[in-house]
């Protein structure tokens, strides 16, 4: 049973694959497969801002397994297989893409101070940005032009990169908003997949409150890394709302506290 052998090798024997900031990778079971581990780690401006908040990877790892379940389910085709434990989800390897592809339906944040657009401003229909993931220059925003010429993606991939970023949006706006929460906007990362000969675009990496901004319907209360960002505090509280009012968290549960305990599915 080799597969077994494989599935229970301790953490510290895993062959690491690549650390980011708040995620590490692993080796997976099968080829084709790795494990995706979320850390506490919470950075911001490139990582020159930098703490350890318990408890952020649990809640992440559940909220954004339970979007991507769901999108897997609705038919929106993501690297994500399954949840294995608390902190870690088996994914399938891709090929990053190397931008990160930014959907904003309300003003906020960098399109905010970059147009002068007072923070909470509808926009008049949903943007597209993208942004070439590279910390040393601080994720430049780029064009479609800077991606074909430099070779990020061809022309057909950014046409489905953008269909995918428009479904996801979508699926998005309606799930947070049945859950009293405003998607203001989100990052998403996407790769490729080959099956054999052939390649799909999936949607990759996480999709959580470290990579969305939501906002509470009636308070306009931030339920993002934004608390982090700009030391609002209570960022776990946040968290831990986000995953109740989606019906992850049980009522009186605080993975903060005497460590996380979480609803099992
Ligand atoms: N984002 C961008 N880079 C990393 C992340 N997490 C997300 C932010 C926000 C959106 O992309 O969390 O939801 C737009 O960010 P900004 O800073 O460009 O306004
Ligand atoms: N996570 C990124 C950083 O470390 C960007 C951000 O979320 O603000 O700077």
């Amino acid at each position: 049973m080799d597969f077994l052998k494989t599935r229970y090798t301790p953490m510290n024997r895993r062959r690491r694959i690549y650390e980011g900031k708040a995620k590490v990778l692993y080796e997976g079971p099968e080829p084709g497969t790795l494990i995706q581990h979320f850390k506490d780690d919470a950075t911001a401006f490139n990582a020159k801002k930098h703490e350890v908040i318990d408890g952020k990877g649990v809640l992440n790892n559940r909220i954004s397994e339970y979007v991507f379940q769901n999108l897997n389910d609705i038919g929106v085709p993501t690297h994500f297989i399954k949840r294995l434990n608390m902190r870690e989800q088996l994914i399938r390897e891709v090929e990053i893409i190397p931008l990160e592809v930014v959907v904003r339906n309300v003003a906020a944040g960098s399109l905010s101070q970059r147009l002068g657009i007072e923070e909470g401003t509808q926009l008049p229909r949903s943007i597209i940005e993208f942004y070439y993931k590279n910390d040393a220059l601080n994720d430049p925003m780029v064009s479609e032009e800077h991606i074909t010429a430099f070779g990020w993606a061809n022309p057909q991939e950014i046409d489905d990169i953008m269909a995918l970023a428009i479904r996801v949006n979508d699926f998005l706006s309606g799930l947070f908003l049945g859950a009293g929460i405003r998607l203001v906007d989100f990052k998403m990362e996407t790769g490729r997949l080959w099956e054999g000969d052939m390649m799909r675009i999936v949607v990759a990496d996480e999709i959580s409150p470290d990579s969305c901004r939501l906002w509470d319907i009636k308070s306009a209360d931030k339920l993002d890394k934004d608390r982090f960002r700009r030391d609002l505090g209570g960022l776990i509280e946040a968290y831990s709302e986000v995953a109740r009012r989606l019906g992850i968290l049980g009522e009186n549960e605080n993975p903060a506290a005497g460590g996380p305990r979480l609803v099992q599915p």
